[in-house]
């Protein structure tokens, strides 16, 4: 009797490990605003990030990575659906908005939670919340439980964006009853101190939109009363992260786990903690970058503890390029320095070049991938089908109906990369080898400011590079290749009607 649950107990352990090895752990490390040129690894020189660098230097290190769209709201929903934002018409959220996942939408989180997996977010939100009233005083919801996460720590919207809390799961995290909040994004609430009103009161001057109430000695954007006790520090959010995404880990250590760890740095404002103030001859926002890589650092650094590293995979990304000014004067354009936040690339967050989408990209995934540099052209869009690819999951024919399933060239065994690639910005670019289109159109978005060196990229008329000549897309060459041109512009209206 002694032997034979010795046996059943053996074979258990065995299927066990096998369902580990097909199903191994996904921590998606998102970082917030992260440029091409922004770790050494890519090429930066003043600003060291070793840790990521360990990373790109274990993995596939891919030179032609994309996030979906060039801000993040829309980025962080294809990541999570598979689906392309501009079909929700996603721009950036209001830190009031609903949630724009509809529940019954099928997303990465719920496809892999299906399979076994336990799942959280950790960092920064910025989908909505809630069904378009949302009361932060009790229940918060829908929000990432009821898109497919078991578990969430969360920034709701934007370091910059009111309500200046923490959510865990379904509650703001420390909130006394008796000072309850309430945000407006239209007319003040309160007697807290505004930016505009009291800007001897802030820790750095910020534009017009970011001039409402002050929080930890900086105006945000809305208007916020009450919730004192659980208003954050923004200093110390991501050690916050780092503590709750530790402990995630060792709760579920013996299973699946999908950990999306979304850093706020280096988005504004930056504050990054006091051990890294001055760190960098950069400011904060090169302070920040080094905060980044440390956290990143201490998170790979458990899973070894763990005894988990080879049985994880790691992605490591941003979802939007870079910007210097962003509405805080915090000395970011100042102190660049020889800096280049987009390294070679045109453009920054918010524009239709390459530096919009193109972005780090790492997968590593020690003792199963090889080391190498890629430079396949890829897509954030593209991993659900891949992760569904890898795990044996077959799409139903609704589900994640935009992404590529990639798996060999996300792992480096193939070089061959997506045919046609979507970018998202105002407008909508296309690339097809070497070359980059860039649809015409008029619209600009408020925050897109010559002043603040932002560019849109965009025109009234057809963008047409070729990037093997001009990485800096500097010649339009539409008017020389019609024939290109219409079949990008085909291309797109293929892409647009699916
Ligand atoms: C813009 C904000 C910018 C930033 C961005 C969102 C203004 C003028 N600018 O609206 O500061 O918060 O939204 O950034 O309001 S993102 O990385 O989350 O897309
Ligand atoms: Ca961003």
């Amino acid at each position: 009797m002694k032997k034979l649950s010795l046996i059943i107990l053996s074979l258990l352990l065995i299927s066990l490990v096998r369902a580990q090895n097909t199903k191994p752990n996904i921590v998606i490390i998102y970082v917030d605003d992260l440029g091409y040129g922004d770790l050494s690894s890519y090429g930066a020189t003043e600003v060291q990030t070793p840790n990521v660098d360990k990373l790109a230097k274990g993995g596939v290190m891919f030179t032609d990575g994309h996030c979906s769209a060039a801000t993040c709201t829309p980025s962080r929903y294809s990541l999570l659906t598979g689906r392309y934002a501009f079909r929700k018409d996603a721009a950036v959220l209001p830190g009031d908005a609903p949630l724009l996942i509809s529940t019954g939408r099928p997303t990465l989180p719920g496809m892999l939670k299906q399979n076994g997996y336990r799942t959280a977010v950790i960092g920064k939100w910025h989908l909505g919340l809630g069904n378009g009233n949302v009361d932060w005083n009790g229940k918060v919801a829908p929000g990432p439980f009821e898109i497919g996460f078991d578990y969430s720590y969360l920034i709701p919207s934007t370091g910059d964006r009111v309500p200046s809390v923490m959510l865990e799961n379904h509650h703001v995290v420390g909130l006394d009853p008796e000072d309850p909040i309430e945000i407006n994004y239209k007319k003040k609430v309160g007697t807290d101190p505004t930016g505009i009103e009291n800007p001897e009161l802030l820790r750095y001057p910020s534009d017009q939109f970011h001039g409402k109430t002050i929080v930890n000695g900086v105006s945000r954007i809305g208007y916020m009363s009450g919730g004192n006790a659980a208003r954050f520090k923004d200093e110390t959010v991501p050690y916050q992260m780092l503590h709750k995404a530790r402990t995630f880990i060792d709760d579920n250590q013996d299973q699946p786990f999908f950990l999306y760890f979304a850093f706020h740095d280096i988005h504004v404002p930056r504050l990054p903690d006091a051990r890294f103030l001055g760190i960098t001859s950069m400011g904060v926002r090169g302070d920040a970058i080094v905060q980044m890589d440390y956290i990143t650092g201490e998170l790979v650094k458990h899973l070894d503890k763990r005894g988990l590293s080879d049985n994880t995979i790691i992605v490591f990304s941003s979802d939007n390029g870079p910007v210097l000014d962003d509405g805080y004067s915090d000395e970011a354009v100042d102190l660049q320095g020889k800096h280049q936040p987009a390294g070679p690339y045109r453009g920054n967050k918010y524009s239709a070049y390459e530096a919009g989408t193109r972005v780090p990209t790492i997968v590593y995934w020690p003792g199963t991938i090889e080391a190498k540099e890629s430079d396949a052209l890829v897509t954030q869009t593209d991993l659900y089908a891949s992760f569904a690819e890898l795990i044996g999951h077959e799409l139903a024919a609704t589900e994640a109906p935009d992404s590529e399933a990639m798996w060999s060239t996300f792992t480096g065994q193939s070089d061959k990369g997506r045919d046609f690639l979507l970018e998202e910005s105002v407008t909508l670019s296309l690339r097809h080898g070497h070359y980059k289109y860039i649809h015409p159109t008029n619209k600009k978005a408020a925050w897109i400011k010559e002043e603040k060196n932002i560019e849109a990229g965009t025109s009234t008329e057809p963008q047409l590079f070729d990037l093997s000549s001009d990485v800096g897309e500097q010649v339009n060459i539409a008017a020389k290749n019609k024939k290109l041109v219409k079949m990008m512009q085909a291309e797109i209206a293929r892409i647009k009607n699916n």
